[in-house]
């Protein structure tokens, strides 16, 4: 089947997930609510997960990704709204946005009129947008995070050292994460310039007044360097792997 009708159809059955991935403090001298990037996932025909680099191209090419962007926001905050305990333990959810989204005249409205309908709190948000999608699209990319900045979310600078982007373009991202890219990270012990990377990324992010987190944390003697590095937060297989956002321990 083309691609095209396999997303279509997948919509129609249903067969798109929620998962999410931990998000956590490096130097936790306390304990802090959870925080976690919700991640989507697609079921195949059979229930098998495809993954996300497949049909997210997919989706894109055949200008679905705006529909899937929106499927997430209204799937999330329905299902945390109705169960008040889940939001309670709840710092903040990361939410991945695509470049298509945040471009299209509409989508800034429908996330006003879902936070509206559920009565989510806006505080307990915060959007991704990979370096690449901001800097393509600049213009829009920061009236977008103003907008919801002056809502009450907060902003990730995701995927940042991987794509077209240079810190000039970072001292004007009015945002209040920075992720690190995590193929700096998960090779630093063994390769100085990576770890030197990660370095530097983490250095102009304090400077700038950015909190930052490294992806793709898969051991402790990564967690350990970047402790000492001083890295804010880390996420990643060595803290914790994307589980289905329903059957979370809270
Ligand atoms: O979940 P992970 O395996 O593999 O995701 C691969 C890529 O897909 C990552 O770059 C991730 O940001 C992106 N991705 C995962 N979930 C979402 C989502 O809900 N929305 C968008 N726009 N991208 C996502
Ligand atoms: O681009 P983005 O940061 O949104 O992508 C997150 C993706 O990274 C998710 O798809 C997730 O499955 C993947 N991921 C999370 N932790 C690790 C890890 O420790 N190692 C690797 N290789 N991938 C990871
Ligand atoms: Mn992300
Ligand atoms: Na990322």
């Amino acid at each position: 089947m083309a691609w095209v009708s396999r997303i279509s159809q997948a919509f129609k059955e249903s067969r798109f997930r929620l998962y999410c991935q931990p998000i956590v403090p490096i130097k936790a001298d306390h304990v802090e609510k959870l925080h976690y990037e919700v991640l989507v996932r697609m079921l195949d025909e059979e229930g098998k997960i495809i993954p996300p680099g497949i049909f997210l191209p997919a989706a894109e090419r055949y200008n679905q990704m705006v529909r899937l962007d929106r499927w997430i926001i209204r799937t999330l905050f329905e299902h945390l709204t109705s169960h008040p305990e889940e939001l309670e333990a709840l710092e903040v959810c990361s939410v991945n946005l695509s470049g298509l989204s945040i471009g299209d005249r509409n989508f800034t409205g429908f996330i006003v009129e879902q936070f509206e309908n559920f009565g989510m709190p806006t505080h307990k948000v915060c959007f991704e947008v990979t370096e690449t999608a901001a800097i393509t699209n600049i213009k829009e990319a920061s009236k977008f995070i103003r907008y919801f900045k002056e809502m009450g979310c907060r902003f990730s600078l995701d995927d940042f050292g991987s794509g077209m982007s240079s810190f000039a373009y970072l001292k004007g991202m009015p945002v209040d994460y920075l992720k690190i890219d995590g193929g700096f990270v998960k090779d630093m012990l063994n390769d100085h310039i990576d770890r030197a990377m990660v370095d530097s990324i983490h250095r102009v992010g304090h400077v700038l007044g950015l909190k930052t987190i490294a992806e793709y944390v898969e051991n402790d003697q990564i967690l350990a360097l970047l402790r000492e590095i001083g890295v804010d937060y880390a996420q990643g297989y060595g803290i914790g792997k994307p589980q289905p956002l329903t059957h979370r321990n809270v």
